[in-house]
């Protein structure tokens, strides 16, 4: 039986995780430490980054991995990169697991941006409620715009000072629904939303809300991985693993 590595911290990979701990698969699911408290996975769960490319090479052949899935997420570019690197140096075959991005409907008021920065120029000049939904990481990137009013939704209470003066902060892990982030928005007035096109149902709730509310949507759109194979469900995932199992590729 191959043992297989999945690149977790989605809830795709939660989905492949509790798929093959159901199989009696020989796997190892790995988060980067980036939470206090993450999700309990079922199956043998290592936390940390690697150390580069490199080091998740060397990982792959001290473990014994035979196959990786890069379930991360689409804003998890660095990660990502890494695992092709490291794949085709180990020579062990990689499959990407990724949903797809959410795509404007009727109703939706979104103004789509390339990156963060683009984001950020893209608010309004006069002083502004904004749901700043993009997590922790990258807040230091609006710190040029402090004459607005940010509310964040962080998954951790922040330890540091966060990098904005006027913020009003919520502490709050996904997955969310529509009717609490519709209460949370008319809560705080937000006037507009900034966003990562991160696809799947986890974060889509703000998305739903802000239609209904008629509130407009910076939208960031994902950064360009290198090329790989991903695969976009379940079943693709579950039959590629078969596949590369018997094939050996
Ligand atoms: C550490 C693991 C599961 C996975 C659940 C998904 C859904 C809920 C929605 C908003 C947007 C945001 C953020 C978000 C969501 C899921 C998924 C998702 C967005 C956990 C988790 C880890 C992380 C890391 C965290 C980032 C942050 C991003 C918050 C666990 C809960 C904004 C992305 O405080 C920090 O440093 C947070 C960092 C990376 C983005 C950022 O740059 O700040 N996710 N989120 C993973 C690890 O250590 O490897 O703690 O249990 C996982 C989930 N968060 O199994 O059900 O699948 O996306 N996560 C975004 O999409 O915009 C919140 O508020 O509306
Ligand atoms: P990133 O910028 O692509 O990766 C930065 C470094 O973090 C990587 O080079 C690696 O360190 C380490 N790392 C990332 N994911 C890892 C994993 N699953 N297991 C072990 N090490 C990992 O990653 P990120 O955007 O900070 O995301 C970190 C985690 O949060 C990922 O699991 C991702 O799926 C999850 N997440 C991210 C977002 C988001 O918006 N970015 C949203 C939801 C969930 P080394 O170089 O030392 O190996």
């Amino acid at each position: 039986m191959t043992r297989i590595l999945i690149l977790g911290g989605t809830t795709e990979a939660s989905q492949l995780a509790a798929a093959l701990a159901k199989r009696g698969a020989d796997a190892v699911f790995s988060y980067a430490g980036r939470t206090n408290s993450p999700i309990a996975q079922p199956l043998p769960t290592r936390i940390g980054g690697f150390g580069g490319a490199d080091g998740l090479a060397d990982y792959l052949t001290c473990e014994g991995i035979g196959q990786v899935v890069d379930a991360t997420h689409p804003f998890a570019a660095q990660m990502s990169m890494n695992a092709v690197q490291a794949c085709f140096k180990a020579g062990i075959p990689l499959c990407g697991f990724e949903r797809a991005p959410w795509q404007a409907g009727p109703g939706d008021n979104w103004q789509e941006v390339p990156d963060l920065a683009a984001a950020m120029a893209a608010l309004p000049m006069a002083p502004t409620k904004v749901f700043l939904a993009i997590g922790k990481q990258n807040l230091s990137q609006f710190s040029r715009a402090d004459h607005h009013h940010y509310l964040l939704r962080l998954v951790d209470d922040p330890q540091l000072a966060l990098p904005l003066s006027n913020t009003s902060v919520v502490i709050d892990r996904g997955p969310f629904t529509a009717p609490s982030d519709k209460a949370m928005l008319l809560n705080h007035k937000i006037e507009v939303i900034v966003a990562k096109n991160s696809g799947g149902s986890g974060a889509r709730a703000k998305i739903d809300a802000a239609r209904e509310l008629g509130v407009p949507v910076i939208m960031v759109n994902r950064p360009k991985v290198t090329s790989r194979m991903v695969l976009g469900n379940l079943d693709q995932v579950l039959a590629w693993l078969d596949h590369s199992t018997r094939l050996g590729v």
